[in-house]
């Protein structure tokens, strides 16, 4: 994995977490934390539309037209256009709403989804930003945790992944991470 500017904290064999931008980040896969509506945004999804060129919208656009965006929780796959990476992987992350609207099990589902896909095309290096605790308000701790329990848990049944990189653009959820109980 090529990744300048970057600090890294390792979490065990397979789990890394460092502090960078995603969109300069070579693996197999990236993440993405877009929208419903595949078409961009802010955040991590305007950075990666941005320096990934039209050919990632383009292909959202043919995910539009066929299935009608993506729903909460869930995940598709386009090219990663001009990236170093092979694909994005774009999930949409719940909307924080003070808990009572299922937010922790759909933002579980995410990366659950993801890696899924990612296995589905043969990835086994994969970088995850941190989802929803952006625009989305999610709280960065409770996010942190639910992260590190949902990739753990997939990983018990996979071993297909090698390499799973959380990317923290923010100093907090890095410092947050570096923190975690439970490793
Ligand atoms: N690399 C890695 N992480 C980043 C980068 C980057 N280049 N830029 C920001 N982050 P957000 P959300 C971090 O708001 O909360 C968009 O408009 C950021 O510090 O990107 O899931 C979509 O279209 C934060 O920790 O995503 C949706 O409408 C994390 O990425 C909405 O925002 C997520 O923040 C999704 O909101």
């Amino acid at each position: 994995m090529r990744c300048p500017n970057i600090i890294p904290y390792p979490m065990n064999n397979i789990i890394n977490v460092i502090k960078g931008d995603i969109t300069k980040i070579e693996v197999d896969a990236i993440v993405n934390a877009a929208n419903s509506s595949l078409l961009g945004g802010g955040g991590v999804d305007g950075a990666i539309h941005r320096a990934g060129g039209p050919a990632i919208l383009e292909e959202c656009r043919m995910i539009v037209a066929r299935q009608g965006g993506c729903k909460t929780g869930e995940a598709v796959i386009t090219t990663a256009g001009n990236l170093p990476a092979k694909y994005v992987i774009h999930t949409v992350g719940p909307v924080w709403n003070g808990g009572q609207k299922n937010e922790e099990k759909l933002l579980a589902n995410c990366y659950f989804n993801s890696l899924r896909l990612a296995v589905d095309n043969s990835c086994t290096t994969i970088a995850f930003p941190n989802i929803s605790t952006g625009i989305y308000r999610f709280p960065k701790k409770l996010a942190a945790q639910i992260s590190i329990n949902a990739i753990n848990q997939f990983l018990e049944s996979n071993t297909t992944i090698k390499l799973i990189t959380i990317v923290c653009f923010d100093d907090e959820n890095f410092q947050l991470f570096k923190r975690l109980p439970g490793r």
